[in-house]
């Protein structure tokens, strides 16, 4: 394409106008239960059908539809009696409750929570922080006060952040050679799906969940199969209570909540727990030491913006940070996924 098309024609524009209107398509079909329901008829049904059996218009459920066709989330094939619609692969693996794969959790984290916080980008980009007190009503000075603001709204942050360890759990798991290390602490674990990845590829070691109080309850009751023995659980504040000491400590999603001064007093703290030999892998997505992206990192800053008190950062913002803290031989392995691992020893 020529840059005098792109320039009467802007399609990039048009495509990242209409992004948002993109993500409430899919988000409803799945919220409506439009994937589930295709999957268990086992074949493709009409929009009426679905209509009906979903509780919806059909005047809506038809154009929701041909849009997900659109986007390839559904396949339709015209028969005489109308038009009949099915899962695609991506849908039938991601998007129905039931596969082993699911993102539907995520999707709902986005559609209920992550795009209301995202209405007031443009005060938290004014006032350099998040807007809970606006948005929400929560007064609290403590980030995860806030982030937790109800018992339903924590249980669908865990849910929500932890479908993406069925994805790429694997593969930052075993990015470095993590059997030397027995002794495993899960800090800020949430709902374990990191370290059911971790006890699964090194069957050896044992893994402990630390997390606040109300966390590691749901966590235990909801997430971890009681007959998983490997996996156990510890109640604490990592700001306030001590640190356990272990051989690795796993930082998965933890350090880019916060700014640099509370980074640095964790991994300081971490450091001093940790055994000689032993280490820390920060489980993080990275940002591109010249800038340019990778834009699915950049635009998770942004929500660490809405959402949280931290951002995202470079390799060097990381080993930065831990060298201060004391950790050295600094590793970085980028995964190919949207997070990557790196591991520093002590
Ligand atoms: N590591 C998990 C993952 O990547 O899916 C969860 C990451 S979540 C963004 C951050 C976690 O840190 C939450 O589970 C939260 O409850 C926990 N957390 C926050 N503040 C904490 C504190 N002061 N002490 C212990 N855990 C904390
Ligand atoms: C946090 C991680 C997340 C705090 C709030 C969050 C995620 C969503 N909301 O530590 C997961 C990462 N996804 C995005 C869009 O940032």
């Amino acid at each position: 394409m020529s840059s005098t098309e792109d320039l009467d024609y802007p399609q990039i524009l048009f495509q990242y106008n209409n992004g948002f209107l993109v993500s409430k398509v899919m988000f409803t079909a799945c919220e409506l239960g439009v994937f589930d329901l295709l999957l268990e008829s086992e074949e493709p049904l009409s929009s009426d059908a679905i209509a009906e059996r979903l509780g919806a218009s059909t005047n809506g459920m038809e154009r929701l539809l041909d849009a997900c066709v659109g986007l390839r989330l559904l396949g339709v094939e015209i028969k005489s009696e109308g038009a009949f619609y099915r899962n695609t692969e991506i849908s039938k693996l991601y998007l129905t409750k039931s596969s082993p794969k699911s993102q539907y959790h995520n999707m709902m984290y986005y559609s209920k929570t992550i795009y209301l916080c995202w209405h007031y980008l443009t005060e938290a980009v004014r006032d350099g922080r998040n807007q809970y007190e606006q948005a929400f009503g929560v007064s609290s000075k403590d980030l995860f006060e806030a982030l937790y603001r109800s018992e339903e709204e924590m249980i669908k942050f865990m849910y929500g952040l932890n479908a993406i360890w069925s994805i790429c759990g694997k593969d930052v798991i075993a990015a470095f050679d993590l059997s030397p290390f027995t002794l495993i602490y899960d800090l800020g674990g949430g709902a374990g799906g990191l370290a059911k990845e971790c006890i699964s590829l090194y069957p050896n070691s044992t893994v402990t969940i630390y997390d606040l109080p109300k966390v590691v309850q749901v966590a235990k009751e909801s997430f971890i199969p009681p007959e998983e023995h490997r996996i156990t659980f510890q109640e604490g504040d990592f700001f306030k209570d001590p640190v356990p000491e272990a051989d690795l400590y796993i930082l998965a999603r933890v350090l880019h909540d916060w700014a640099d001064d509370k980074c640095l007093q964790l991994l300081t703290k971490v450091y001093k727990s940790c055994k000689p030999g032993g280490g820390v892998l920060v489980v993080e997505t990275l940002l591109n030491e010249d800038k340019t992206g990778p834009l699915e990192t950049q635009l998770y800053s942004l929500n660490m913006l809405v959402q949280a008190e931290g951002k995202e950062r470079m390799p060097t913002e990381y080993s930065k940070l831990l060298i201060a803290a004391g950790f050295r031989e600094i590793q970085v392995k980028k995964t190919g996924k949207i997070y990557d691992a790196i591991l520093g020893r002590k």
